[in-house]
């Protein structure tokens, strides 16, 4: 019996989830709910899609994301962690930490009153503590139903603290990131990374997407409500135990330079990511358990 054949068997579930072999070959989890329906890579814990009955995806995808260990699927929500975007002091380290480049490992399928909640499971071992030196032990704990309800844990299992970063990095799909508007951040304090890291505060009540944003909102606590004319639907972004918001949309020439990217695909995207990053980052006390969590709902118009 092969490893997926052994997942299936343990913990396929018939009529709700499925393991199987997915893009690249890479193990998922293909779930079906009445409420909606997901696939969920194990590299990475990555939600690739996610689909509310009746509705199209919520969840943007490349047609030339790569599918393989090392390398992070790009769309959907890849996970962050234990640090956001270049690691400080360490220009080698890959981008935006190391969870989201290999395999987490499956702890439970189960059915739910809403629809299917899924826990998988990752851990420190000795090769991450080349470039993380803690003991943590993570839980994903992944619910399908009316909303797309994620929430990270993070244990620490060591006798010292440590401090992380943290995102969940959703990449949601739009029918044109120019004719969208992100509210729920106004008068917010954001770090611009496409203009010099400069420290500005979100005067307008509507964020709107004209040229390339990347935008590192802080000491926000505040849900986020896109509005996609195009799809006809307004999508919101709750979230607990996260200070941190991230607005990025690659816009023409960023869009070009991402070989995992198609030239045109930033038109159809932006993302809304639920983090800790920079002054917000957690510092875990020794036997502490920390909650990041993100709840994404789409109402038609
Ligand atoms: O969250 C925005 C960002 O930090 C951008 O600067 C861009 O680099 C994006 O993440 C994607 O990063 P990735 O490593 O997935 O290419």
């Amino acid at each position: 019996m092969t490893e997926l054949e052994k997942l299936q068997t343990r913990f396929g579930i018939t009529g709700l989830a499925r393991v199987e072999e997915g893009m690249g070959g890479l193990a998922r989890l293909s779930v079906s709910t009445p409420a909606a329906d997901a696939t969920i890579y194990l590299h990475g814990a990555h939600v690739a899609h996610y689909k509310p009955a009746g509705q199209r995806g919520l969840l943007f995808m490349s047609a030339a994301s790569q599918y393989r260990t090392g390398r992070p699927i790009r769309g959907g929500i890849p996970i962050c962690f234990p640090w956001f975007a270049a690691k400080v002091g360490n220009p080698e380290a890959p981008m935006h930490g190391f969870v989201r480049l290999g395999d987490w490992s499956v702890e439970s399928i189960q059915r739910s009153a809403d629809g299917a909640a899924i826990v998988l499971g990752n851990k420190s071992n000795s090769a991450t503590k080349m470039s993380f030196n803690a003991d943590f032990e993570l839980r994903y704990h992944i619910l399908i139903g009316e909303k797309l309800d994620l929430t990270l844990e993070v244990r620490n299992t060591g006798e010292r603290e440590f401090t992380f970063e943290e995102a969940l990095h959703t990449y949601l799909a739009v029918a044109d990131a120019r004719k969208i508007t992100i509210e729920g951040l106004e008068n917010t304090e954001y770090v611009s990374k496409t203009e010099n890291l400069q420290r500005k505060t979100q005067s307008e009540r509507l964020i709107t997407i004209d040229r390339e944003v990347d935008r590192v909102y802080q000491n926000t606590q505040t849900p986020c409500v896109l509005e996609d004319p195009g799809f006809g639907r307004t999508i919101t972004v709750e979230k607990e135990g996260s200070h941190t918001t991230v607005v990025w949309n690659p816009w023409i020439d960023k869009a070009r330079n991402m070989p995992d990217f198609g030239d045109e695909e930033w038109t159809g995207m932006v993302c809304i990511e639920t983090a800790n990053t920079a002054e917000n980052a957690v510092k875990l006390e020794a036997g502490q358990t920390h909650r990041l969590r993100a709840m994404i709902k789409s109402v038609p118009h």
